[in-house]
């Protein structure tokens, strides 16, 4: 038996062994497949056998100023896609759609957490926006110059995006939820020359007080390229709201003085687009670069046949303009597809757990793209909240940020598809900008669990230390072989950063490594397995976080479930497991006894959790995915490590103190 390595990055040495096994197919409906976007399954091979004719032909159905001449140029670690070609990706969004029956078309549906609503057409968004890009020019922004958007959800992030594209200006939209100190680092960063945020934006009932954090941000000079600060009136009474003079303007009075009509800037197709933090687990914030052509070339691709998207279409994405999904799936992808999104500002439980039915209600919403942490919180609410409404407009169903245990998955496909909607569980990264991995809803049998194949012209690959493929239902590293169209390009300012972090890890060959374990079954369908640092080492075994988690989460009680491996003398690691029980259960010691007989059952007796703690939440970052780092150091007695990129830090402060008082 082997005493491995005691480290944390348990990663090194034996391949990653899967465990799960998941056997219910879901094949795509005859009905689905026959008015599907895309519905015959040999685009994979055509797509395979010549990638860049693949995307150049997605390319060309973008609106371009000059057409490209080069499709990709790929020096390793660096690529550049579309070559030679000149366009506006706000143009592309809005401008494009004018000329057609889009014109007078919903483009944004806005339901603000107080119940206010907006509709804006495409022509009401290509107003503001023009009207916002003559905004930023009156502040001195041209191309190439950064602008901080730290808003809310409301339209106004929307129209501050699209007007610095508009303008060739690279916009950094840092989420609302975040802290003055994480604003400012990424301010500094990137040297913005604007800000652009507003008095506040309500989540819960309660204003979040974008305008004071902005100013503590900035005080005392500590952002010295800011010249300019552009305030939206969205929660306060104005005159309770303090305006540095010089330099803090509302939104409102720079629109009434500023052009109606700002004319799109050319642009080249690689020139940059925007900057988008990632906090990673420790250290600095990445800037992951994205540029314009390639980028907007997957976002519609994707949004097209992953999400089969239709000019009848309400499409809801929950996620944040905070976050990638946000960017490509909020913004750039919808409105280039011509398709009406809607936006949503306010939390999930306010004013009843039932908000999202209701929006779905409400709009008739088709297309519902969300993430785990929610779907598992309704879960944890119980299945009430969701019966008070009717859902049958729904016909699509998707997932991102995390593995969905294949138990949420089918609670998802129950009982908000009402056992008809396709779920597309797409695996993708800030890095990828765009869907790498996910069913075709039209064409793929979806296994609840399984993000199934690459996306048409997407070179994915599982592979073992030496960057060899594994054989099919082996466990390794995911890694990409090709470049694709919406990959970062550099991170901001640190392009020794980019080549380290993506493409060290197999050195010579030259694959873009994601971080993640993956496992490949015998269809060829890729099973995602957390990230490589979070996978345990129990006994010379690496078991997945994921798999762990997600026996326990097929037990009736569990609603959501932590798995990590703390040090342990014999074993290398042993398994602790963190978990969130449905309404109504309760934590005894009998549950626990039982939670751990049910995983050793369910996926073998090493998995067997040797410690399980009950808790009402687990640390999560702001946009809801697992903090496992901290529960290590909990697990291990150590000291918090960084806690400045969770929602709630008191949540781990809570567990630390529970773990430290619980029997052995
Ligand atoms: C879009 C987004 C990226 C990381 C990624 C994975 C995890 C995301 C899935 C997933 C399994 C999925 N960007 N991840 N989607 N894991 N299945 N469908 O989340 O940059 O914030 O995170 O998220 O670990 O590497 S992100």
């Amino acid at each position: 038996m082997a005493t491995a390595a005691n480290t944390m990055t348990s990663n090194d040495g034996a391949a990653i062994e899967a465990r799960l096994s998941e056997e219910r197919l879901f094949p795509p409906s005859e009905t689905f497949s026959a008015g599907a976007n895309i519905s015959d399954p040999a685009i994979y091979e055509k797509a395979g056998e010549n990638p860049e004719a693949f995307w150049a032909e997605w390319a060309r159905q973008l609106e371009w100023v000059e057409p490209f001449h080069t499709v990709c140029e790929w020096n390793p670690p660096h690529a550049k896609w579309f070559l030679g070609g000149k366009l506006n990706l706000a143009a592309n969004c809005l401008d494009r759609h004018l000329k057609n029956a889009r014109r007078n078309k919903a483009a944004i549906i806005f339901e603000g957490e107080p119940g206010d609503t907006r509709v804006l057409t495409y022509y009401d968004l290509w107003r503001e926006v023009n009207n916002f890009s003559g905004v930023l020019q009156h502040l001195g922004v041209g191309k190439g110059d950064r602008v901080t958007i730290y808003l809310p959800m409301i339209p106004e992030a929307a129209i501050a995006m699209l007007a610095c594209a508009r303008i060739g200006a690279i916009h950094t939209v840092v989420f609302g939820g975040f802290s003055a100190d994480s604003l400012r680092e990424r301010i500094n960063d990137s040297q913005s020359k604007v800000l652009i945020t507003a008095d506040g934006g309500w989540r819960r009932g309660n204003v979040v007080q974008l305008k004071l954090t902005a100013d503590e941000a900035l005080e005392g000079g500590a952002c010295p390229t800011i010249e300019n600060v552009v305030v939206y009136n969205r929660a306060a009474d104005p005159r309770h709201v303090a305006m540095t003079e010089g330099r803090d303007h509302w939104w409102h009075r720079l629109m009434e003085i500023s052009p109606k009509r700002v004319d799109p800037e050319v642009m080249d197709s690689e020139d940059p687009l925007y900057i988008l933090y990632t906090s990673g687990s420790t250290g600095k914030p990445k800037g992951i670069l994205h540029t314009s052509a390639g980028y907007l070339t997957q976002a519609l691709a994707t949004m097209k046949w992953t999400f089969d998207i239709k000019d009848e279409d309400v499409y809801w994405c929950t996620a944040d303009v905070g976050w990638v999904t946000g960017h490509s799936y909020v913004v750039y992808g919808p409105l280039a597809a011509g398709a009406t999104v809607l936006m949503y500002e306010g939390a999930p439980d306010w004013p009843h757990r039932d908000r999202f039915w209701e929006v779905i209600e409400k709009y008739g919403v088709t297309v519902f793209y969300t993430a785990p942490t929610a779907i598992r919180a309704f879960m944890k609410w119980g299945t009430e909240h969701v019966e008070k409404h009717d859902l049958s407009s729904l016909r699509l169903l998707g997932s991102v940020g995390e593995p969905i245990n294949p138990e949420a998955w089918i609670w998802y496909h129950e009982q908000i598809g009402g056992g008809k909607c396709p779920i597309v569980d797409t695996w993708w990264q800030t890095e990828t900008g765009a869907h790498m991995i996910t069913p075709l809803p039209g064409v793929v049998s979806t296994k609840p669990g399984s993000a199934t194949r690459p996306f048409p012209g997407i070179g994915a690959d599982v592979v073992d230390e030496n960057g060899d493929s594994v054989p099919p239902g082996s466990g390794g590293f995911l890694v990409m072989r090709t470049p694709w169209p919406s990959m970062l390009r550099t991170l901001w300012g640190d392009d020794d950063r980019y080549q380290k972090t993506y493409w060290s890890k197999f050195g010579s060959k030259n694959l873009y490594f994601a971080g993640d374990g993956a496992r490949r079954d015998e269809d060829g369908y890729f099973w995602l397995l957390g990230r490589v640092d979070d996978i345990m080492l129990v006994a010379g075994h690496n078991i997945s976080t994921m798999e762990v988690e997600s026996a326990l989460v097929s037990h009736p009680a569990v609603a959501e479930a932590a798995v990590i491996g703390r040090t342990h003398e014999i074993k290398g690691q042993a398994i602790a497991a963190f978990v969130t029980l449905k309404d109504g259960f309760r934590g005894t010691s009998e549950l626990a006894g039982e939670l751990k007989e049910h995983v050793a059952h369910h996926i073998g007796v090493i998995c067997r959790p040797d410690d399980i703690l009950f808790s009402a939440e687990l640390p999560k970052t702001r946009s809801g995915k697992i903090m496992r780092r901290l529960l290590r150091d909990i697990a291990e007695g150590r000291a918090l490590g960084d806690t400045t990129t969770l929602a709630d830090p008191s949540v781990v402060a809570g567990l630390k103190d529970k773990y430290e008082n619980a029997e052995g």
